[in-house]
């Protein structure tokens, strides 16, 4: 009886743990994972852990919105393409700024402050396929 108890808290605690790693991965594809779209007007959030981007890389539709959640003083500087309201210029911790994105393609940032410190957005199109170019894991 107590084997058969402990034997379904593993179970229920390894669904939990599998449920977990599957709603992280719709929003971080990684290698070798099958790659989820996003629904439709899913917006994503990003932080700042000491000088990195979590998460560093997150996936949106064409016309959502990514809000970085700043826990300390950051830029988010966008080199190339950019959203619609640009870069976000150095900010203070607890503050968050929203980007739209309404053009699809992949946008590569970084921190002016921190060397090293960087992210990017992928933006599907609207019908939901990947660019050609895309660097997302499929
Ligand atoms: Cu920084």
């Amino acid at each position: 009886m107590e084997r058969t108890l402990r034997t379904t808290i593993g179970a229920l605690v390894t669904i939990l743990l599998m449920s977990g790693c599957r709603a992280a991965d719709v929003m971080q594809p990684s290698a070798g994972a099958d790659f989820q779209l996003p629904p439709d007007g899913v917006s994503a959030t990003v932080t700042t852990v000491g000088r990195t981007f979590y998460a560093d890389h997150v996936v949106i539709r064409q016309g959502g919105t990514v809000s970085w959640a700043f826990a300390g003083t950051h830029t988010v500087t966008f080199p190339g393409e950019a959203p619609d309201e640009g870069s976000i210029p150095a900010t203070a911790a607890g503050v968050a700024v929203t980007r739209t994105f309404s053009t699809p393609g992949d946008y590569a940032y970084f921190c002016s402050r921190h060397a090293g410190m960087g992210g990017s957005v992928t933006v599907l199109p609207a019908d939901g396929r990947l660019p050609a170019d895309s660097t997302v894991d499929r």
